[in-house]
């Protein structure tokens, strides 16, 4: 009965630290860059087996499409400028990561996020190899940005203007 009841301690405490190891997960709480802007959401992020899970909601803004990208630095400062480049640990040129692939988009290009009529839109995707712990690929603490304008896929960034939302990948 003794070895059983250890055996069975030993067994729900690795079951425990394994969900912990992959459960990881953060939050984005997105937020105008300017003053009178309504521009909000909420991008949750969750490690998967093939990388990271995003889920975005945003509201507040007009219909349309707007470029969504992972950029390199996590602040949200000057209208959203502190954020940097799109985050490129690869140096790559610009693209779609989940079409284009690391070899021909930045680990950082999601892509654009589509509002609808209602002034709200969903984006829902998985970014292959991403990580919110360790590696190249870790973007915990990096700045996830809500673009002014569409992402074409233009050379170098997307011809996506400013930056209307901000926020940076943190603990839920
Ligand atoms: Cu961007």
């Amino acid at each position: 009965m003794k070895l059983f009841r250890v055996l069975f301690f030993l067994f729900a405490y690795s079951g425990f630290s394994v969900s912990i190891a992959f459960a990881k997960s953060s939050a984005v709480d997105l937020k105008a860059t300017k003053a009178g802007s309504t521009v909000s959401g909420i991008v949750r992020l969750e490690e998967v087996l093939e990388g990271v899970k995003v889920s975005a909601d945003v509201k507040g803004i007009l219909p349309g499409k707007y470029g969504f990208h992972i950029h390199e630095n996590g602040s949200c400062g000057d209208e959203g400028k502190a954020a940097g480049g799109h985050f490129n640990p690869d140096s790559v040129s610009h693209g779609l990561l989940t079409k284009d692939g690391f070899a021909h988009a930045h680990a950082g290009d999601m892509g654009n996020i589509e509002i609808g009529p209602d002034g709200t839109g969903k984006l829902e995707t998985i970014l292959p190899k991403l990580s919110l712990s360790e590696g190249n690929y870790n973007v915990f603490g990096k700045a996830v940005i809500l673009h002014e304008k569409e992402d074409d896929f233009g050379q170098p960034t997307g011809n996506a203007g400013g930056r209307v939302g901000c926020g940076v990948i943190s603990e839920e």
